[in-house]
């Protein structure tokens, strides 16, 4: 079985320090790649190795394929995580890091490929038995025959882009007038976007949640999962808060739905952590997508299972079976993780700049994952994201107290947070008593002032 003893970082931020950790806990080295943005950055610090792979753009530095695998080769990494966004979900690049000997931490290529196209995604999460929204069979040809399908289905209908995500090229068509040019102005879109006019449709959900599962394969035909997340409170297809487990699913239901995305992934030979989206609404799950990548929220996951997931992933890139049997993974108690921005709370406007003052909440229960630190200087070409704050109780109620605490206790001057957001959020008690779905903040930040 092939040990890594040195793993490069393909990542930045919180999550190429959440990586080092979890390397240097398993006695792995580490080799953090940055861009001339980054060289202050944490991770840079505390990784065995730092190697600079480009200017601040991410398409010339954590997008830059031949920079990351020079620095591999260079460094005598034998192994690469991607974290999540950049080159995590590029089947290409994963293909590139195998064709290089070097361990790709993450799914095989072909499942990325097959799941970054939604219709493909949709064709075989059905043919595995997971429950689809109704919609087309595969991508559409024209607009007779949208018409003809929509009628069938019934109005409201989601015109989707095959190689979307994050909601762009999304189309919602009310009546059959509306058909020939949503549907061409989505394809357009679709095209523009991704170079791929590709559209496909679905039934229309009105007011769903978003409930994801995490699960792990081992490639060799086994898989379990690790219960659900609740991500409906999000912003412009931008998550703001996570919770597992969710508010409004049983413990019965859990072990049904989770029993049927383990036995599909079981099925296709998935190696590797990846979420199923679901819709939900009125009890019924809707398979809408999977993601092939760890995702931000899975800390929410480890607080209420215990697992380190980034060792698990490591684990079975090493090769290794499963160690965890579904019957082994047990679900404590309540976790919530409120992503921190150096955002305007109001205008959600980015605002970079200096870090003057830093100060993480502690005390039990309480999880910081940060690279944030007094004298740091958030730069401006990156995402905007810049701690996650996760609390845990043994309820939902003492983990929502919890949070009340630790916010009250989080001090970044410099920069403006969304802090202040996650404060008024908690006073509110349609938040408090989990009644929520994803048009709720929206709604809520439309009432403000
Ligand atoms: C939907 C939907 C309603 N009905 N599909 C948005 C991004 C993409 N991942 C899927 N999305 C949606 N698909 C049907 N058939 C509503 C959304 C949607 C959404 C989904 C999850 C989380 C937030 C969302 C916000 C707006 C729309």
């Amino acid at each position: 079985m092939p040990e890594i003893k040195k793993l490069l970082i393909a990542n930045r931020g919180e999550i190429a320090l959440r990586i080092h950790r979890a390397c240097h806990e398993m006695g792995i080295k580490t080799v953090a790649v940055h861009s001339t943005a980054d060289t202050d950055a944490m991770h840079v610090r505390l990784a065995d190795q730092a190697i600079c792979i480009g200017p601040p753009a991410a398409s010339e530095s954590y997008l830059n394929i031949a920079n990351i695998i020079s620095a591999a080769e260079i460094s005598g990494a034998d192994a690469i995580h991607p974290g999540y966004g950049f080159l995590s979900e590029n089947a290409k690049f994963a293909e590139i890091v195998e064709a290089h000997e070097l361990i790709f931490v993450g799914p095989k290529p072909e499942h990325i490929r097959i799941m970054g196209d939604k219709v493909e995604a949709k064709r075989t999460a059905g043919a595995l038995g997971l429950p689809l929204v109704p919609g087309s069979d595969g991508a559409l040809s024209d607009s007779t025959e949208a018409k003809r399908l929509a009628r069938d289905i019934g109005y409201p209908v989601l015109i989707k882009a095959a190689s979307g995500g994050g909601g762009r090229g999304m189309k919602v068509v009310q009546s059959e007038d509306q058909m020939d040019t949503l549907m061409s102005q989505a394809g357009s879109e679709a095209k523009a976007a991704f170079g791929d006019a590709t559209v496909y449709m679905e039934k229309y959900l009105g007011n769903p949640r978003h409930i994801e599962f995490q699960i792990f394969g081992d490639g060799e035909g086994n898989a379990i999962h690790l219960g659900e997340r609740d991500c409906s409170l999000q912003r412009r297809h931008q998550k703001v808060l996570e919770e597992a487990p969710s508010p409004v699913i049983t413990d019965e239901e859990r072990e049904r739905m989770g029993g049927i995305v383990a036995r599909a992934m079981a099925d296709m030979g998935y190696r590797g952590a990846g979420t199923i989206e679901f819709l939900w609404e009125n009890g019924e799950f809707f398979f809408i997508e999977m993601n092939t990548r760890l995702q931000v929220e899975h800390p929410v996951t480890e607080a209420i299972t215990g697992l380190d997931l980034v060792r698990e992933q490591i684990r079975i890139a090493e090769g290794h079976p499963l160690t965890l049997r579904q019957e082994d993974v047990t679900f404590r108690g309540h976790a919530i993780e409120c992503r921190i921005n150096a955002e305007d709370p109001r205008t959600f406007a980015p605002s970079p700049g200096l870090v003057k003052l830093y100060h993480a909440p502690g005390g039990m229960n309480v999880r910081v994952d940060s690279g944030l630190y007094a004298g740091y200087r958030v730069p401006p070409y990156y995402d905007s994201m810049i701690a996650k704050l996760i609390v845990y109780g043994t309820t939902r109620q003492g983990a929502l107290r919890r949070l009340r605490r630790a916010l009250e206790e989080f001090v970044i001057e410099g920069v403006t947070t969304t802090i202040p957001l996650h404060q008024a959020l908690l006073d509110e008690p349609e938040f408090q008593e989990g009644q929520y779905t994803i048009k709720w903040l929206e709604e809520w930040l439309a009432r403000q002032d």
